[in-house]
């Protein structure tokens, strides 16, 4: 399918220019901590030692890649493990004696690709395909392959670090010192598994835009995709730039400064009411308004969708942000610019009634009507996705420290989710004790990942490092966006969630309003 393959490569786009907004920052925040000593084996040795062997069963192949570009030079190490569980490692160049496993995206399938920013601050970084090989948008692998879809449900991390600790220990001859993992989208669902399932396994996680409660939020997929394909429904170009700009007329300027990105959005949600962009009499009547259709699309988006089964089987509604017309929002994935098969939330959700719920191939996901229909699937596919167990004493007993991050500007999964599972952690474990392991972020008008006209850019890898290594509790971060070169364009103060950036700076005045130093979280 030629608009699945052009998604795809979307979808892949989008998730490395997540790992690539992180790299440029973080390169130049090193950290000192007591970890950082060179454990003297440079790369070329441990591809020596590693090359051919067959560790923790898996039979490895070692080569050095050679520096090119900003990449410095590194041991390349690949495995896998049977079946066909493939991974690999980087080991960089001199290790600071620690690990970190990055997390995958949509349905996985390939090997994420180096994390520059870990790689420079010497980690040995560790990534798999998580069990099966295929698209990002591709469920087949669980419709005759139970083993497959465990997996990725959440076996696949515990198994690849099982190798990945014996591979370092062979190489360097001592386990690290600190072991950490980082997952945006579904990468940050396989961050909460972690957290939940295996809390002992890893000292640090950054979990990032977590896909945590995947049948409550394919089930808004689903909700959403059937209110766009209703007759009326579909949402071009010019619709989503009218209900943005009006989001942005009515809240831009509530954070103190017109920016273009709505950073205080509690306020945005009391301020606009998308019924002021009715069509007179409720049919289309042009670009400028929207139809009682459309209308019904921007309540699925911004309303909670709950399904029958387990109070875990929801997903909270989305905010209106402003953004709506950023190129990598709702067009990439809600609307498909008026074609909603293109949008990657219908490609989601189709795969997965075709190969989770309906088994079936032909399934037509328009048509699949109640989601919560079959309780059984659903059962299945939440006991083996589902993140959504928000008991994390044993993780916080185990000493570990937990990042949580999401852009506001996130059309693929809302932020309004996340700050959901935070605020029931907090009902869970207490507001005092979860300060103490747990940190939220939400950072205004940015895309799912990274992108958007927000600061994408914050080096969480060194805050949650300096966590855990020094105890020193991160607190509010800098962010930047970056322009095309690496440079910093302009910079934000990164929150604790409820708050938000507000400009407090000199009115009118361009350069200052760039800084962050002008903003205060409010
Ligand atoms: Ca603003």
């Amino acid at each position: 399918m030629a608009s699945a393959a052009r998604n795809n490569a979307r979808l892949m786009g989008l998730l490395s220019v997540a790992v690539g907004g992180a790299i440029l920052v973080a390169a130049c925040g090193g950290d000192d901590d007591e970890d950082d000593d060179d454990a003297g084996t440079s790369a070329l040795q441990a591809c020596d030692t590693l090359a051919g062997k067959t560790v923790a069963g898996a039979t490895l192949t070692a080569a050095t890649v050679a520096a090119s570009g900003p990449v410095p030079m590194y041991c390349k190490v690949n495995g896998t493990i049977a079946p066909k569980l493939n991974f690999e490692m980087r080991l960089a160049q001199s290790w600071n004696g620690k690990l970190y496993y990055g997390g995958g995206g949509g349905y996985n399938g390939s090997i994420p690709g180096l994390n520059l920013d870990a790689l420079n601050q010497g980690y040995a970084q560790v990534s798999s395909d998580s069990g099966h090989q295929g698209s990002g948008l591709d469920a087949s692998f669980v419709l005759n392959d139970p083993y497959a879809a465990q997996l990725f449900g959440s076996l696949s991390v515990p198994t690849v670090m099982s190798s990945a600790l014996e591979i370092v220990k062979t190489a360097y001859g001592r386990a690290p010192t600190r072991s950490y993992f980082e997952g945006c989208s579904n990468g940050g669902r396989e961050a909460l598994m972690n957290v939940q399932r295996y809390p002992n396994l890893f000292d640090g996680v950054i979990a990032r835009a977590p896909a945590y409660n995947w049948v409550g939020l394919m089930g808004a997929f689903n909700r959403t995709a059937k209110a766009l394909a209703a007759p009326g429904g579909a949402f071009s170009a010019a619709k989503t730039a009218t209900l943005a700009a009006a989001v942005r007329t009515a809240c831009d300027g509530l954070d103190g400064i017109v920016d273009g990105v709505v950073a205080n959005q509690a306020a945005c949600n009391a301020a606009f009411n998308p019924a002021i962009l009715r069509c007179t009499g409720g049919a289309d009547t042009g670009d400028t308004c929207l139809s009682d259709a459309q209308l019904a699309v921007v309540t699925s988006w911004t309303t909670e969708a709950a399904f029958a089964g387990s109070p875990t089987y929801r997903n909270a509604g989305w905010s209106l942000t402003g953004n709506e017309d950023d190129p990598g929002a709702w067009a990439a994935w809600e609307t498909g610019n008026g074609t909603v098969t293109n949008a990657l939330q219908y490609l989601f959700q189709d795969t997965t009634v075709k190969y989770y719920l309906a088994r079936d191939p032909a399934a037509d996901s328009l048509a699949y009507t109640p989601w919560d229909q079959n309780q059984n699937a659903l059962f299945a596919m939440a006991s083996l996705n589902d993140a959504t167990n928000t008991d994390l004493r044993p993780f916080r007993d185990s000493g570990a420290k937990l990042i949580l991050w999401h852009g506001g500007n996130d059309a693929a999964l809302s932020s309004n989710a996340t700050t959901e599972y935070y605020s029931n952690v907090k009902t869970t474990v207490g507001d005092a004790s979860t300060d103490g392991f747990v940190r939220y972020y939400v950072a205004p008008g940015v895309n799912h990942c990274a992108g958007g006209p927000g600061a994408d850019s914050v080096a969480l890898l060194s805050a949650l490092d300096g966590w855990v290594v020094n105890g020193n509790a991160p607190g509010t971060l800098t962010a930047q966006k970056l322009d095309s070169t690496g440079v910093a364009a302009f910079s934000r103060p990164l929150c604790q969630h409820p708050l938000y950036p507000r400009y407090t700076g000199p009115a009118n005045d361009a350069a200052a309003a760039k800084l962050a130093a002008n903003y205060t979280c409010s």
